[in-house]
């Protein structure tokens, strides 16, 4: 049997689609035009051109947020390390993101001479080394009877770890044969715990538990990749407690569920929430990841004496370690012999006190962050995902109540700004019948803006509020200084300008609560591209959890040298 039916290209090809992809990102350039021909043969797979290679990379991130997993396609170095910036942030978001970058012929590897779009030097492994920093697993192919193997290899780690993967294919290999693949099986598996040590972390645990009178559970930003969101939520109900979301897992939980008592921040969580959580005696963190933004400049970061932290791979309870348990394996089976803790729901109804309906602004006072947040409010429906941008549309974001079924997309780990408009670009096409809202600040816009023509271009109805405060307002409340103004554009116009003579995306700019509703009714009735809607809002406006929040990290960041 002749087992060489496919190509290089192909078989990448077939595997991408195996894995789910029904799109993949690429700027093209030289080193991959055979690689970019081979994957178009593919009739199952859409290629999408992306503005510059960091956009590329956060596109991809954003499709892998929607639909599990991802693929770009750029050049040697010059694309390729500008995509490194946005495979950092998916490996620091555990979205499995694969980075395919073309590179120089096989026999310009051992030859005495220099290649353009490198460094000028005879050193060319220089980007597979830099991509082992940055992924699970980064192979170079060689030899096309490699390829199958090394595919499979980068692949099947991405799947595991949720972390990108990296791999490099010289540009005359891309249409060389190779054997075909085989069946999707061979990718994907599905890691199993340690039968003793699984037993022995839900035994201490359910002790732990046991010992307490007011425990939590606090859902954390790894859930989702590691497949824990139901099990979680079925412990949660077995345990009859209050539960608290990290603001990167906002959403894994339904926050119109009895026990939902929402995002833990410190003294910058949500009302009652804050309160609950520090007086606890017992938190379970399900998938945290606890850093100086997550925990408001170390203040928020539950003490080890109470805390039971589950992990992708392994259980901390109260300081002892249960190694290769894995996370929804040990919440499904704590959920089994956990006793039942109503204590901290009461404490928390009790703390929250009322909540209030937000006032309505007369439609003609000058635009309010309160009064952009109302009304971006009523869009939201079950349909709805919200991407928000590193800014004060964090805690705008986090402010919103999603009802059962919405979905929240925040990047708080990496915190790159500019992520989202690629990131949302990508999210759409992965999430097509979604309804898509993008809350995103002037200064983060400026980075990546030219994203929006790819919208226009795929004539996908996202809704963007730009929030146009003048300046990088978080970065004001963390430490101002004249840095911290930004130039104005004229942003509703700036999508005349990418719609050319073809494109139908809507831009309007918003400066009171008239013609904001104006807008919306108008994005809302448009489906044949983005609407970009500029909130103008004074430069100080922002929000109470940003204020507090930032001054933890201020105070965090001007930490003096310790002495040794
Ligand atoms: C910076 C940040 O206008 O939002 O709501 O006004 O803060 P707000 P903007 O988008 O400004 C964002 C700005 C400059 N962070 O306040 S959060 C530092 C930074 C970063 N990422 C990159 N460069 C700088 N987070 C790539
Ligand atoms: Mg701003």
């Amino acid at each position: 049997m002749n087992t060489m039916t496919a190509t290089i290209g192909s078989y990448l090809a077939t595997r991408l689609e195996q894995i789910g992809l029904r799109h993949h990102f690429v700027v093209p350039g030289d080193y991959n035009l055979v690689l970019l021909d081979q994957l178009l043969l593919n009739r199952n797979m859409q290629q999408v051109n992306c503005c510059n290679e960091l956009n590329c990379s956060f596109a991809a991130e954003g499709y892998a947020r929607a639909n599990g997993a991802a693929a770009c396609v750029v050049t040697y170095s010059v694309g390729a390390l500008s995509a490194f910036d946005g495979l950092a942030g998916a490996f620091a978001e555990n979205l499995p993101v694969i980075l395919i970058s073309g590179s120089p012929n096989t026999n310009d590897l051992g030859a005495n001479h220099l290649l353009h779009h490198t460094l000028g030097t005879l050193n060319f492994r220089y980007q597979q080394e830099i991509a082992r920093h940055i992924t699970c697993e980064a192979v170079a192919i060689t030899h096309p009877e490699d390829a199958p193997y090394l595919i499979d290899k980068a692949i099947r780690a991405a799947l595991r770890e949720k972390k990108p993967a990296y791999i490099e294919i010289p540009c005359n290999l891309a249409g060389a044969a190779c054997a075909k693949p085989g069946p999707l099986t061979s990718l994907t598996e599905t890691p199993k715990s340690d039968p003793a040590s699984l037993t022995a972390a839900a035994d201490a645990a359910a002790g732990f538990l046991e010992k307490a009178v007011r425990p939590v559970l606090l859902a954390g930003p790894k859930l989702r990749a590691h497949g824990g969101i139901s099990a979680f939520r079925n412990l949660a109900e077995a345990a009859g407690c209050g539960v608290a979301v990290m603001p990167s897992a906002k959403s894994f939980f339904p926050e119109e569920h009895a026990q939902f008592i929402g995002i833990y921040l410190g003294s910058a969580s949500s009302a009652g929430c804050g309160e609950v959580v520090d007086s606890a005696d017992a938190v379970l963190a399900a998938g945290p990841l606890f850093n100086d933004y997550t925990t408001a400049g170390w203040t928020a970061q539950p003490a080890e004496g109470k805390l039971i932290e589950v992990d992708p791979d392994r259980v901390r309870v109260g300081g002892a370690t249960f190694d290769h348990v894995f996370l929804a394996e040990f919440l499904g089976a704590l959920a089994k012999s956990v006793k039942r803790y109503p204590a901290t729901l009461v404490e928390f109804r009790r703390a929250r006190g009322e909540i209030g309906t937000p006032s309505v602004a007369a439609p003609d006072a000058p635009l309010s962050r309160a009064e952009m947040c109302r009304q971006i409010q009523e869009i939201i429906d079950p349909n709805t995902t919200i991407l928000v941008e590193t800014g004060d549309s964090w805690f705008n974001g986090l402010n919103m109540r999603l009802p059962d079924g919405a979905r929240f997309e925040i990047e708080m780990q990496w915190g790159h700004i500019g992520w989202s408009v690629p990131a949302t670009f990508g999210y759409a096409l992965g999430a097509p019948d979604r309804r898509i809202v993008l809350m995103i600040g002037d200064g983060s816009f400026q980075l990546t803006a030219q994203e929006v023509c790819q919208m226009i271009r795929l004539k996908l109805p996202v809704i963007i509020f730009l929030v146009n405060n003048r300046g990088y307002t978080i970065e004001v409340e963390i430490h101002d200084g004249p840095y911290n103004n930004v130039k104005n554009w004229d942003y509703a116009g700036i999508v005349n300008v990418f719609n050319a003579t073809d494109g139908e995306g809507r831009g309007f700019r918003a400066t009171n609560g008239k013609e904001l509703a104006v807008a919306i009714e108008q994005a809302l009735a448009h489906s044949a591209g983005p609407t970009l809607i500029e909130c103008a809002i004074d430069r100080d406006d922002c929000t109470r959890e940003l204020m507090e929040w930032g001054a933890k990290v201020a105070a965090a960041n001007a930490r003096p040298p310790q002495r040794a």
